[in-house]
């Protein structure tokens, strides 16, 4: 494991993911899953995403930024449920809360090519990962695009943390085992991602 990386395999129960699945399906028919686009060429992200919490990531053609409202309804995005905060209390070390929690949706063939997540100001709060739903490969470097990378395999309530020297690091999904959960209504794998934007004052 690099430093900074920490890896909770079965972190949620059964129950706490059915738990977190019904609340999902609450807020998700609020801020109903949208279709990203990639900044300039307007190709579509295989991954459809919504956001829980005062600040959501969104990527359109214009670029990639945080904001306080989905994209298509212009609502505010749903507050972030305690059963959620918890999650990051229990794992992040980090004394303020997050600010915004995206959902990722992965049906059918989706997959997310390797990046890093720095559109936060806060770096030195960790990234804090939930996964929900089918098994997916997930593939981790260094701080350089064309280091070499590892592979590890998420299943459903597993937690992954990435602070300190891994906060920076290159990271994506491999692929999706399609069938292999039954959590997720339709199939398919869901993430959270938790993350402080703004640097506490
Ligand atoms: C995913 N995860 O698991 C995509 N980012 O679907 C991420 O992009 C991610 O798992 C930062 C920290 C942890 C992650
Ligand atoms: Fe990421």
């Amino acid at each position: 494991m690099p430093p900074g990386l920490h890896y909770y395999p079965g972190h949620l129960e059964r129950p706490q993911q059915e738990a977190l699945m019904l609340l999902l399906q609450k807020v998700l028919a609020d801020a109903p899953a949208f279709q990203p686009v990639m900044p300039r060429t307007g190709r579509p992200f295989s991954v459809r995403m919504s956001n829980l919490g005062p600040l959501g990531w969104v990527s359109d053609r214009a670029g990639y930024r945080y904001q306080p409202t989905h994209p298509d309804t212009g609502r505010p995005w749903p507050a972030l449920p305690d059963a959620i905060l918890a999650i990051w209390r229990a794992v992040s070390h980090y004394p303020h809360d997050p600010e915004a929690c995206l959902v990722n949706l992965y049906q059918g063939g989706a997959k997310m090519g390797l990046h890093q997540d720095r559109d936060e100001e806060e770096f030195a709060a960790p990234v804090v990962s939930i996964s929900l739903g089918d098994s997916a490969i997930f593939r981790i470097g260094g701080t350089e695009r064309g280091g070499r990378t590892e592979a590890l395999k998420l299943s459903s309530g597993d937690v992954l943390v990435m602070g300190g020297p891994a906060r920076l690091t290159f990271h994506g999904i491999d692929r999706i085992h399609q069938g292999s959960s039954t959590l997720v209504p339709g199939g398919g794998r869901i993430n959270l991602t938790l993350r402080r934007v703004t640097r506490p004052a």
